[in-house]
């Protein structure tokens, strides 16, 4: 069975990180084997004070005695890292778990909207540019293409020449390919887009906008992009599905009347996922 290691925290209520990774994986018919990173009560997304317990000195054990039964992953999936000692351990288990055919994914979770989340700094920033240049696939969105980049953010209607720029540094800064998640355009659409190299271009990927944003949509974007490229989908396959899957999500969390900061209700499109060959 195909499998994912996936490495971020567990957030008991608010849907995001592994809340989401494991089911989505699972769905998708691989196997999701998660590494928590801290327990959090909820998100740190605007649902008031969390309970917060760090598991960076768990992280390490756990991992070697995987590695000592021999376990081996088609992906490495890192999301949301408590503090910057997590990014050093993270760069470890990418050395300890990454060989040929592995596939490492990073979304560097660090901010939305142009500001960053609670509990990051400048220097997290810096240690995450590091992460970056481990991965195969970068997931940015907006803001954090631009922290990575030092490209100043412009808002989620990114221009094309903006999107030009974010990406030439993507590629003389880091040898991973970045595909930059939650992209607007002027025309109601929203998606990723990603630059491909031979020709060189920029390939957006998008879908109908629905007006609204919800806590989670680029975890979701990014667990359903591990479980695809474990299953062996093509990265624009593997991009597409993401796109197309998270729009679904976003709108059924629409019809639910959902409070954004409860995140969504993806639970209802699972069936879009059992379904892929
Ligand atoms: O959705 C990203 C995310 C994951 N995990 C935690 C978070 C956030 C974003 O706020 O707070 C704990």
């Amino acid at each position: 069975m195909n499998r994912v290691l996936s490495l971020q925290d567990i957030s008991c209520f608010g849907k995001c990180s592994l809340t989401l990774a494991l089911p989505l994986i699972s769905a998708m018919g691989v196997e999701c084997v998660p590494i928590p990173t801290a327990l959090l009560s909820t998100h740190t997304g605007g649902l008031g004070d969390v309970e917060f317990v760090d598991l960076t000195d768990n992280i390490m054990p756990v991992a070697e005695h995987l590695k000592r039964l021999k376990i081996n992953f088609d992906v490495i999936h890192i999301g949301y890292l408590g503090s910057a000692a997590q990014i050093d351990i993270a760069k470890k288990i990418i050395d300890i778990f990454k060989h040929e055919g592995t596939t490492v994914l990073l979304d560097p979770v660090m901010g939305d909207n142009g500001a960053l989340y609670r509990r990051f700094d400048m220097e997290y920033v810096k240690k995450m540019r590091s992460l970056a240049a481990h991965a195969d696939y970068v997931l940015p969105n907006l803001t954090e293409a631009a922290l990575l980049t030092d490209v100043a953010y412009t808002g989620e209607t990114a221009a094309e020449d903006h999107i030009g720029r974010l990406f030439e540094t993507a590629s003389a800064r880091f040898p991973s390919r970045f595909i930059v998640t939650g992209v607007c355009s002027g025309d109601d659409m929203i998606g990723a887009v990603s630059r491909h190299s031979d020709p060189v271009q920029n390939i957006s990927y998008m879908t109908k906008c629905h007006n609204a944003s919800f806590h989670g949509t680029g975890d979701v974007f990014a667990g359903v992009m591990a479980g695809a490229l474990a299953k062996g989908f093509k990265p624009e396959a593997a991009v597409c599905l993401s796109v197309e899957f998270t729009a679904a999500v976003i709108k059924n969390t629409i019809l639910a009347k959902t409070d954004e900061r409860f995140g969504v209700r993806f639970e209802d499109c699972l069936s879009l996922l059992t379904r892929l060959p």
